[in-house]
């Protein structure tokens, strides 16, 4: 079953997304996503230039075979660019098998290890009131896993609020806009935040929270202490990823579960996270981690030191992606939640996807492959447009982790 066509879409129906479409010589059409939040057409270029033409003439069955050549063919490995292209590929070609096969991809993974995938959804507020208002909310649409958010008093713009949107999407500007920070004014707030949450609401609910790469290993650990006694399922990205040595310290001196991986794209790089068992969930995506075939590697070495899985879903991650994710969630054992943002309209123009919610819980659906359609005509009306992700500084100007 040889490929006859590869070609890249990039649009942006509300937000900019690159979705890889492979068609084969049977008419057989398979999407991948290859969307990187703020530097997209990096992607798109690797993708068009470098590995579109590969593709044609190459047998769209053999996935493995494809993802070693696109690997080991371009020498210079690993990083977010060169792993996200090769995922769209990866993830085009478990679509075009699912078709062919009739069969939705969960079914060729192993079949369905459980009845639905438990998500967490994201409850942001720029006061305690508005964040236990919007808490309420998700309670009311049946999650059972909340990411909680507060903006920081004394900052004048923090991380992970999206002004009542429901989704939140940092990249906003043509040029990046500017958050800012101090780790003291957070550690002071936070745990009154998570106090003031299961106050109200008691401890029947799952809640997390996400550091985004904002602290010292020993401030991670304070951080980690004093949120004990509210029981997070975790917190995320405490430190910048790059050390995964970091961790070490952080694990001596707290017993709150840690999440990391979302902005990491390979095994290599959460392999001492998870081999020195310094996590608790792998958090990468299936869109920037080598796809399906490269992220269920790593859950398979997550399962033997006992680390979950805690896949990335944020909005940017289109629908291709998270149907995708959904589907590897459904068929792995050592599964603990997924992130689920959502997409805003347009983006449901653009593509259609046969995955559904019900009562906290995520299904892919039954349709063979993915279950996600591209519409390339719709996409057609909505131009790239470009955004950047915002910069961080401390009050006293310094370029900080964002
Ligand atoms: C998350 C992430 C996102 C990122 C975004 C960057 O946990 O969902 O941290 O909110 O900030 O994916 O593009
Ligand atoms: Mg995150």
């Amino acid at each position: 079953m040889k490929i006859t066509d590869a070609r890249v879409v990039v649009s942006s129906p509300g937000r900019n997304y690159v979705t890889l479409v492979v068609e084969t010589e049977d008419g057989v059409v398979g999407v991948g996503d290859a969307t990187l939040n703020g530097r997209e057409l990096a992607v798109a270029a690797y993708l068009q230039e470098h590995l579109c033409p590969l593709l044609v003439g190459r047998d769209a069955s053999r996935i493995e075979d494809t993802w070693q050549y696109l690997y080991k063919g371009a020498y210079w490995r690993r990083g977010p660019v060169t792993m996200t292209a090769i995922a769209a590929v990866d993830v085009a070609l478990w679509d075009i098998k699912g078709k062919v096969a009739g069969l939705p991809v969960y079914q060729l993974l192993g079949g369905a290890a459980r009845d639905g995938v438990l998500v967490y959804g994201h409850a942001d507020g720029q006061d305690v009131p508005e964040l236990l208002e919007r808490f309420q909310g998700y309670l009311d649409r049946g999650y059972k896993a909340v990411r909680i958010q507060s903006a920081v008093p004394g900052l004048a713009k923090t991380y992970g609020m999206s002004g009542g949107a429901g989704v939140y999407e940092p990249a906003k500007g043509s040029l990046p806009q500017q958050d800012s920070w101090e780790t003291t004014l957070y550690l002071d707030h936070v745990p009154e935040v998570f106090r003031a949450v299961r106050e109200e609401f008691g401890y029947g609910v799952h809640l997390l929270h996400d550091v985004h790469h904002r602290l010292t290993p020993v401030e991670a650990a304070r951080l980690g202490k004093s949120l004990e006694p509210y029981r997070p399922f975790w917190i995320e990205d405490p430190t910048p990823a790059e050390s995964q040595e970091a961790y070490r310290l952080i694990r001596q001196h707290t017993t709150t579960p840690i999440a990391v991986g979302e902005v990491l794209s390979s095994i290599w790089d959460v392999e001492t996270l998870i081999t020195e068992r310094l996590i608790d969930y792998v958090r990468c995506s299936v869109a920037h981690t080598g796809g399906i075939s490269h992220l269920r590697k790593i859950y398979a070495l997550a399962e033997l030191y006992g680390v979950r899985s805690g896949a990335h879903g944020a909005g940017d991650l289109s629908p291709v992606a998270h149907a995708a994710a959904l589907h590897l969630d459904l068929a792995t054992s050592n599964f603990g939640v997924q992130e689920n943002m959502g997409h805003l309209d347009p983006a449901g123009e653009v593509f259609r996807w046969s995955y559904t919610f019900d009562d906290g819980y995520m299904h892919p659906g039954d349709a063979p492959g993915l279950g996600v359609e591209l519409d390339e005509e719709a996409a057609a009306r909505f131009p790239y447009d470009r955004r950047y992700l915002p910069v961080n500084r401390r009050l006293d100007g310094a370029v900080h982790d964002w």
